[in-house]
This record gives C-alpha cells, sequence and structure tokens, in this order.
C-alpha cells in the first residue's frame, strides 16, 4: 500500500480525535477573539470557547449556510489579510451574489496536500501523466487538481474544458494515464473519440478517471468502467471548503474525509441533530485549518453518510458514501420525493439505454407531470416502432417501481440530447422558471 502521509493517514482513531480537539479549540478561540462575525454569532448561541472541552462539542457551535457568504460578499469573512492572501477563487452560483474564497499560502498548500494524498490512494504518481480537464480559473476544479498532481510528482497535462477532439489528440500523443474531469465531460470525450475512430479502452494509455463536481452513480460507474476500460474514482467537494478535497481509495467505498484538515457531522436537516454512521443526512463540515476563511459546521446541502470503519486501505479517516443527492434537488412529484439520482440509477440498468437524459418537470393544471428524456443507445435505436414501443414501455415500469410516480418516457435519438463540457444540467423545473 502507498501513502502519501502515512503517519497521518493511519493514525489511531483516538489519536486522531485529540489531534481534532486541539485544532478545533484553537479555532474558536481564534475566531472568537479575531473575526467580529464569529464572535457574535457564538454570542448569540450562547457559547464561549471554554465551552469546547471535547470533540463533540462541536454541536455548541452555531451553523453556517452560502447565505453567510453571500451577505458578506465579497470577503467581510475573511479571517486573513489581503496582503495575507495567495488567491481567490469564485463560484457563481444559481442565484444572487457569488461567493469568493481567498486562501493563504498555507491554505493552498493545505488544500494540494488533501488531493496529493487522494490521487496517491488510487495509485497515482511520479510517472503519471494526469490530463487535467476540469476547467481552470475562478473555478476550483483545474487549479485544484493541478496543484494535487504536481505535489505527488505527477505530470500535469492542463487542458482545461473544451476543443474535446484536441483533448483527445493529445491524451493520445502524449499517453495521458488519468484524466480529470466530471463524469459528464468524460462521457462526451468517450463519444467524440469513437466519432474520430479512437477507442479510449484500446488506442489511450488511460487507466483512471478523478470523476466529480456533480452527481452520479454507481451504475453510471460501471458503464464508464466497461466502455472506457479505465477505473473510475469519485471525488467531492465545494467551492467555499477550497474546492475538490475528498477522493475515493482504490476500495472506491466512500470519500475518505482528511480529518486533520476537515471535520465532517451528518445531520438531520430538520431536527438539527447529529445521526449515527450510516444514516442519510446533510453533510456539514467544519474546516479545522484554514486561515482565510475557515467556515464552521458549515451545511453544504449535501446528502451523504458516514462510515467509520477502517477501511480496506489501511486510512484511518472516516469516509463519507457518495452523494446522494441535496437537501435542495430532490424534486417533489405529486406529494413524492424523488431524487434525479434514482432516476440515474434505475436508467443506467437497462441495456437499451444510453448515458444521457434529461428530466422536464412542469405543471399540468393542479398537478405535476414528469417527462425523462431517454436517449437510446446506438444499437438499440431502431425505427422498429413496435422495439421502440417495447422499450419505452419497460422503462416506464422500472421508472414507476424505482420512484413511486409514474413518468412519461420520451425515447430519442443517440446524440440528440445536450452535452456538457463542465457541470451537466439534468433537470429542466417548469415550475420554478
Ligand atoms: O464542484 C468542486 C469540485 C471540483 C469537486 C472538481 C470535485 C471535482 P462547487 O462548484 O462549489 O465545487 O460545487 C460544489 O457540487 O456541494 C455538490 O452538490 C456538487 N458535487 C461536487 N462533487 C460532487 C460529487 C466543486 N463527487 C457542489 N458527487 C457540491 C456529487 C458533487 N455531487
Amino acid at each position: 500500500m502507498t501513502y502519501w502521509d502515512p503517519r497521518i493517514e493511519t493514525i489511531p482513531m483516538t489519536d486522531l480525535k485529540k489531534k481534532q480537539y486541539k485544532l478545533l479549540k484553537s479555532l474558536v478561540y481564534r475566531l472568537y477573539s479575531f473575526s467580529p462575525f464569529y464572535h457574535d454569532r457564538m454570542k448569540e448561541q450562547n457559547v464561549h470557547p471554554d465551552d469546547i472541552r471535547d470533540i463533540s462539542d462541536v454541536r455548541k457551535l452555531p451553523f453556517m449556510f452560502k447565505r453567510d457568504l453571500r451577505d458578506n460578499y465579497p470577503d467581510k469573512l475573511f479571517t486573513a489579510s489581503q496582503e495575507e492572501l495567495v488567491r481567490y477563487h469564485v463560484s457563481s452560483g444559481t442565484t444572487g451574489k457569488p461567493t469568493v474564497v481567498g486562501y493563504t499560502q498555507n491554505d493552498i498548500d493545505g488544500w494540494s496536500t488533501s488531493l496529493a494524498r487522494g490521487l496517491t490512494s488510487i495509485g497515482l504518481g511520479r510517472g503519471d501523466i494526469i490530463q487535467v480537464s476540469y476547467g481552470y480559473g475562478l473555478f476550483t476544479g483545474g487549479l485544484g487538481l493541478h496543484y494535487g498532481a504536481e505535489r505527488i510528482g505527477a505530470t500535469v497535462l492542463p487542458t482545461s474544458v473544451g476543443n474535446t477532439e484536441r483533448q483527445i489528440e493529445l491524451m493520445q500523443d502524449l499517453k495521458a494515464t488519468a484524466i480529470a474531469c466530471t463524469p459528464s465531460y468524460l462521457l462526451h470525450i468517450g463519444e467524440v473519440a469513437e466519432k474520430m475512430g479512437i477507442s479510449i479502452k484500446n488506442d489511450t494509455c488511460l487507466k483512471a478517471g478523478i470523476l466529480g463536481a456533480e452527481p452520479w452513480t454507481e451504475s453510471m460507474r460501471t458503464r464508464i468502467e466497461d466502455w472506457l476500460g479505465i477505473k473510475a474514482f469519485d471525488i467531492y467537494g465545494t467551492s467555499e471548503l477550497s474546492g475538490p478535497m475528498f477522493t475515493e481509495c482504490a476500495e472506491q467505498q466512500g470519500f475518505h474525509i482528511w480529518s486533520d484538515l476537515a471535520l465532517v457531522e451528518i445531520i438531520d436537516p430538520k431536527t438539527e441533530e447529529p445521526l449515527e454512521p450510516g444514516e442519510k443526512g446533510e453533510v456539514t463540515v467544519t474546516m479545522l485549518q484554514k486561515e482565510a476563511l475557515p467556515m464552521i459546521r458549515y451545511r453544504i446541502g449535501d446528502i451523504s453518510s458516514m462510515e467509520e470503519e477502517v477501511c480496506a486501505c489501511g486510512r484511518t479517516h472516516p469516509r463519507i458514501q457518495r452523494i446522494q443527492g441535496r437537501v435542495d434537488d430532490m424534486l417533489i412529484i405529486r406529494g413524492i420525493n424523488v431524487f434525479p439520482s434514482q432516476i440515474e440509477h434505475t436508467l443506467m440498468t437497462i441495456p437499451e439505454v444510453g448515458q444521457h437524459f434529461q428530466i422536464v418537470v412542469e405543471r399540468k393544471g393542479a398537478l405535476d407531470d414528469m417527462l425523462v428524456r431517454v436517449e437510446l443507445n446506438k444499437e438499440s435505436f431502431s425505427d422498429k416502432i413496435n422495439d421502440l414501443m417495447q422499450v419505452r414501455r419497460n422503462v416506464e415500469h422500472r421508472l414507476r417501481n424505482a420512484l413511486n410516480v409514474n413518468a412519461e418516457v420520451e425515447l430519442v435519438e443517440p446524440g440528440s440530447l445536450p452535452r456538457f463540457e463542465g457541470k451537466s444540467k439534468k433537470v429542466i423545473d417548469k415550475r420554478s422558471m
């Protein structure tokens, strides 16, 4: 087993908790003493740094939300001066002002370390050529992976997004061994390669994908691995916490949470109480070592569950499971909760279905209607109307069983739905337009 830093990654749990407690305590003292925002928040919650006597006392601290960053735009929450900052990233978001994140040199180092650990844990290192096809710039994906890949001594091919044919040419000519991008962009790359007469599986040296920044499912992983002949690893993070930070290891059993850097709680979003390992709830993170924008008990809005058992890879840091959805992307269709991930999971187990789909929800009269547009794969696309009717009935039946709600299905030609180079947009909810 290769580790980036075994002393930290395999530290016994009790020592890890002690380390976390020390870091939390000094963070809380620092913020209470020097940041008016945190000082006021703690006072409102009636909590003083002296009340933090154990790591579980994190629960006494107030929560933070994305709106706190927006309300304090652009930099009122920063706890480092502008001279100490070495970088900004900006996340556009869908409503209102963007959120701005500042980084000190130590913040960049901690972030790169988390990615160096992750990339090492999937078996990458010196000699690997990592094509970074996440966007470079204000988005954290490109530069984040770039710094992590350099840290492990790999060679970076910084293609960023777009110009897909050139990406494929470079992947082939420079013998890239891994690619980091959104899963939807990798699907697009795979299709464009086929059109160019290139098989990613047979004609390139690609062996791993580091795929994230958007939800995807286990059944999509199987499809990608079989089709492209690579191992597909999930990577998770959000700009407010730095960017991509938590990666699955070679075991592919959830993201390791580097707990010397981040303290993760899973809470019930309604009662705000902590949940037991294995129970699904909202991911809530405290950044223990960040200087410019620490974030305490930040409610990300993503849904997952915690796994505290030591991983088969030997790393003691707890894992969270693949993101199941967001507290706010749950669709309520005729009173039934539906997550887009359930739809993807079901569709990907149907052999005639291709990789791409789109969900359209609208209100007809008093009722919600859900239409799922589904691309067929090339082999199954036929103009024999009877065959298509049968596939459609089967897809509708499978979706009804999985979701407990009717979805109308429209089968569409391979290649006809929009393709995405960054994050994909799979849901069009006309009710909120
Ligand atoms: O997407 C950071 C990132 C870059 C992660 C590259 C992974 C790889 P934001 O643009 O701020 O940051 O979006 C963060 O995207 O709260 C999740 O809802 C979603 N997300 C990110 N990774 C995953 C994933 C980057 N692996 C938001 N699975 C998060 C599911 C993900 N959702």
